[in-house]
């Protein structure tokens, strides 16, 4: 046995003095430094008591020693479930409970508000800042360097990615060792990383995108990144001139655009540009190739599956497609209704199968065979077609999503915390066009006979159970909504009609 995830991400580093993570400040991480200091993290775990396969919790600022904590992790074969920082304390206590979590990390900022669930909920609870202090720090401080590593097969859970569902109820997709390990390897071939490249990593590392497609490539190549807190257009200008690639979704790339001093030379040196997580517009491509020369590399990915396709990295990177799928991985489009696979050129739903697709939703085994077949397919949600060059072409979604900036929000979670509030009888929250976030959310509000909606309390209840970025950007108070002979409110006729409420913004 061994812990073939470790062994090709990390293991395979040890001793060696080159730069794993450049930081904003001018200061450096070498892979034997990053290594030590996860040793010693998995250190704490066990001796936390911390079993392979028992889930670990962590709501934490990027830092060095949060991507330490996540190799610790696989190191200890515990079970990586890293939570958007943007989450309220309601949302938290849900995914602890449902996940089992035996551990939370959290910032000490958050400690006092949570350490009542944690003890609740049994789970031990440590801090870790985003300067990178903390219990968890101090604690691995105190602990031998070097750790043994825990055995785990590839099949074995390496994390869990929460992710929302159409009944308002978030899911834990289970991801196996081998599902984030052959899809790094994937990608590293296919966009031609190496130990020579630099990436400049400005994603969040709680998501698929920042933490297995940008982090997992990275070490899989043994190459650098340099590591920003955030997507910061002035930082990321600054630190440009030292990448070689950079990944982001699309909202990185509409804001740089938007600041004149992305131009040619800036970018003159750069090797590859990946968009993805939600749709890039036809335009954005055109314009970064027209301002800088670079024709941005789009791919399609999701939570449950990682990444499906990808432009090619020498071919034709076509605008406003996801390119083929990659090595690997089968794609179909079926009929929604049958499942039936479609002829070529026909839209439909994208079915995929192959390593990279997880191992079902956790203890929810009527919704993983809801969308995961007997045969291995996932069906996406996603809408497309193959084009006769064999491109795919995502056209829409067969599931009611909002995609905002690259974060995912279920309408439903926030229609059943307003169709809670006093005075309203029901709403649709739907998604509009947004020059910077792509989508955003509007949320419309039908009062009860009589009643008249306190739109400003609305919003406060809101903002204290949602995370920020699941808020209501605007809401509409409206007579009644759009329904179709079967009584189904039609929200493409509500996106019809308020489709310009953010336009200019
Ligand atoms: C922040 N806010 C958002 C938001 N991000 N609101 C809606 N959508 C978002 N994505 C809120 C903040 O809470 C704040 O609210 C207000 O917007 C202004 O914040 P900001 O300073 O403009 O936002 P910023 O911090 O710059 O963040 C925007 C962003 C960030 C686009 C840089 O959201 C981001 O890094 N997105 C990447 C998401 C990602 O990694 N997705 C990958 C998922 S994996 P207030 O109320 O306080 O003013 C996946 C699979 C795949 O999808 O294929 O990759
Ligand atoms: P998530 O559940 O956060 O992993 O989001 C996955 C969803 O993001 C997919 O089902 C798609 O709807 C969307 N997505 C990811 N990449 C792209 C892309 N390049 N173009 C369009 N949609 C995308």
């Amino acid at each position: 046995m061994a812990n073939p995830l470790y062994d090709r991400l990390f293991g395979c580093h040890a001793g060696k003095t080159t730069t794993f993570l450049h930081l904003p400040g001018g200061g450096s991480v070498s892979h034997a430094a990053f290594l030590d200091q996860a040793a010693r993290i998995a250190h704490v775990l066990s001796a936390a008591g911390l079993a392979p396969g028992d889930r670990l919790a962590a709501q934490v600022e990027k830092s060095p020693q949060a991507l330490a904590l996540y190799a610790a992790c696989v190191q200890a074969g515990v079970v990586f479930l890293p939570l958007n920082t943007a989450y309220t304390t309601d949302e938290l206590s849900y995914f602890i409970e449902n996940s089992g979590a035996a551990m939370l990390v959290c910032d000490a900022a958050k400690e006092a508000a949570l350490a009542p669930i944690a003890a609740r909920l049994g789970a031990r609870l440590e801090t870790l800042n985003a300067d990178g202090g903390g219990t968890l720090t101090e604690r691995a401080g105190r602990q031998p360097a070097g750790f043994p590593t825990v055995d785990r097969g590839a099949d074995d859970l390496a994390a869990f990615l929460y992710t929302s569902g159409t009944t308002g109820r978030s899911k834990g997709a289970m991801l196996t060792q081998d599902n984030l390990l052959s899809n790094a390897e994937t990608l590293a071939e296919a966009w031609r990383f190496t130990a020579d490249d630099v990436l400049l990593h400005a994603l969040p590392i709680f998501h698929t995108h920042g933490l297995f497609v940008a982090t997992n490539i990275a070490l899989a190549t043994g190459g650098a990144m340099v590591f920003l807190p955030k997507f910061d257009a002035d930082a990321v200008i600054a630190q440009l001139p030292r990448a070689t690639a950079m990944m982001g979704v699309p909202t990185f790339y509409t804001r740089l655009l938007d600041d004149p001093r992305l131009t040619c030379d800036l970018v003159a040196h750069m090797r590859l540009f990946v968009s993805g997580s939600a749709p890039l517009l036809a335009e954005t491509h055109r314009q970064f190739e027209a301002r800088t020369g670079h024709r941005i590399l789009e791919r399609y990915g999701m939570t449950e599956t990682n990444m499906n396709t990808s432009n090619p990295y020498d071919g034709e990177r076509r605008a406003g497609t996801v390119g083929f799928p990659l090595p690997g991985v089968e794609l179909k489009i079926t009929d929604p209704q049958t499942g039936a696979e479609l002829p070529q050129g026909e839209i439909g739903q994208l079915e995929v199968r192959g390593r990279n697709v997880f191992k079902g939703y956790w203890q929810m085994p009527e919704k993983t065979a809801a969308e995961l077949r007997a045969d291995g397919f996932f069906i996406t949600g996603d809408l497309g077609l193959i084009d006769a060059d064999g491109y795919v072409h995502i056209v829409g979604r067969n599931k009611d999503l909002i995609i905002s900036g690259g974060y995912n929000i279920y309408p439903k979670e926030i229609e059943l915390l307003l169709d809670a509030q006093p005075g309203v009888l029901e709403s649709a929250v739907i998604g509009v066009p947004h020059a910077d976030l792509g989508e955003t959310v509007l949320g419309l509000i039908v009062p009860q006979p009589g009643g008249a909606p306190d739109l400003d309390a609305i919003a406060a209840a809101m903002t204290a159970a949602l995370a920020r970025f699941k808020l209501p950007r605007k809401l509409i108070v409206i007579d009644a909504l759009p329904r179709n002979t079967m009584g189904k409110v039609q929200k493409n006729v509500l996106r019809e009609t308020y489709r310009d409420v953010f336009a200019g913004r």
